[in-house]
This record gives structure tokens, sequence and C-alpha cells, in this order.
């Protein structure tokens, strides 16, 4: 049925949640701005800069798109600095094994996941060239909920977004493929979420009869 998956990164083949977190929590301190690990789910699926404006919600003064600009920089460089502690072990259990499945049925996998690192992780964890295409936040003009990154990777394999299945953990991801045309497969975060075409607890518990 499905020619292709698109995979989410963060969230799907591993958590960066607590790097962002940490990031993000560095910014807010130093600006005295109030954040929690509640916040920080909010980010999860959404771009670098739409992630500062949830976090500048709480901020008692309004800041010029200069200041903006640099609060963004100052996070990504200390998380990109902390994701040098990434390793392969920190891929989800079962992840390997159901990317065997995949291809080992013809079915063709790639990446779509609105982090500008994405290729960075995926160096990180020692999955550079597991995937046929890496569709990410640099090379699109809108991230998710818009379907872009999806359908750019799509594109990329040549395969009609109607034969392609999505893997996501955030709404705003489920929310894109929907908006692209595409059968959608939730798991952690979203695993209840009403728009998932199917939903699994995690990776490991995928229905694979589906494919
Ligand atoms: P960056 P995904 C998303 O990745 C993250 O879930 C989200 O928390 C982050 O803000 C976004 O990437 C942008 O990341 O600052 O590295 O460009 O889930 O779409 O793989
Ligand atoms: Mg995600």
């Amino acid at each position: 049925k499905y020619e292709a998956v698109l995979f989410d990164l963060d969230g799907v083949i591993l958590s960066t949640d607590d790097f962002h977190y940490k990031a993000w929590k560095k910014l807010a301190d130093r600006e005295g701005i109030y954040f929690d690990r509640e916040i920080n789910e909010r980010l999860r699926g959404v771009s670098r800069m739409e992630s500062l404006a949830i976090i500048l919600e709480r901020a008692e003064k309004e800041y010029t798109e200069d200041e903006k600009i640099e609060m963004a920089t100052f996070k990504n460089d200390f998380y990109r600095e902390s994701l040098q502690d990434l390793t392969p072990d920190h891929v989800f259990e079962g992840v390997k094994d159901f990317l065997g499945f995949l291809t080992g049925n013809g079915i063709r996998i790639a990446i779509g996941s609105s982090s500008k690192n994405a290729k960075f992780i995926l160096k990180q964890i020692g999955m550079f060239d597991t995937f046929e295409a890496i569709s990410d936040g640099t090379n699109i003009e809108n991230s998710k909920p818009d379907p872009e990154v999806f359908l750019k990777a799509a594109e990329m394999l040549s395969v009609a977004p109607e034969k392609c299945l999505v893997v996501e953990d955030a709404e705003a991801g489920i929310d894109a493929a929907v908006a692209g045309n595409m059968d959608s497969l939730g798991v952690y975060a979203v695993c209840e979420y009403d728009k998932n075409t199917y939903s699994a607890r995690d990776i490991q518990s995928v229905d694979r009869s589906i494919f």
C-alpha cells in the first residue's frame, strides 16, 4: 500500500527534548522569563523562531526583530554545543528493527524534520546514510503544520503524497501530513490524537499489517 514512510526526527527517531529544554532555559534565565518543562512540550515540532515566540509570551517587554534573532542564535549555539553529547545510544529502542522491516519490504524511507540541525543530529547518532532522502528545516520556507517539509521529502523520492505514510510525535506534524494528503502514524505524545490515521504507543508496537 505505502511506497514510502517519511519520519519526523526529533521525538520519533530519538528525543532531543531535554537538549532543547536546557538551551531554551538558559536563554529564559538570562532574560528573566519564566520557562518550564510544560512550556517546553509546546515547542515540539515547531520551528525555532515560533518556539521563541511561545517563550516570549511570558516576557515583560517587547523585543525587536534583531534582539529575537540574537536570542534564537544564543539558544542554538548552546543547543548545538550540547548535541556533541548525542551518540547512537540515544536512538529509540526498536527504530533500527522497524526501518529494517520497511526497507526489507521494498518501502523507501526518508526524513521530514523542521529542524535546521537534522543532518548534524543524524551524523551524531550514526544514521546519516540510513535514509534515502533528508528534507529538513534548511530546505523549506514554511514549517509544520504546513505540509512543505513532507511534500519535499516525497518529491525527493519521486513518490506521490498519497503513497506516503508520515510518522510523527507532534500535532503540528500530523496536521502537516493531513494537509499534504498523506496518511499518518502518531507515536508517543500524539498517539491519541484524533487526526492520526493510525497510532501506536511507540515504534516497537506499530501494527506492521498496515504495510
Ligand atoms: P532547530 P522535528 C523540531 O524537529 C523539534 O521538534 C522542535 O522542538 C524544534 O524547535 C524544531 O525542530 C526546530 O529545530 O532549532 O534545530 O532548527 O520534530 O520536526 O524533527
Ligand atoms: Mg518531532
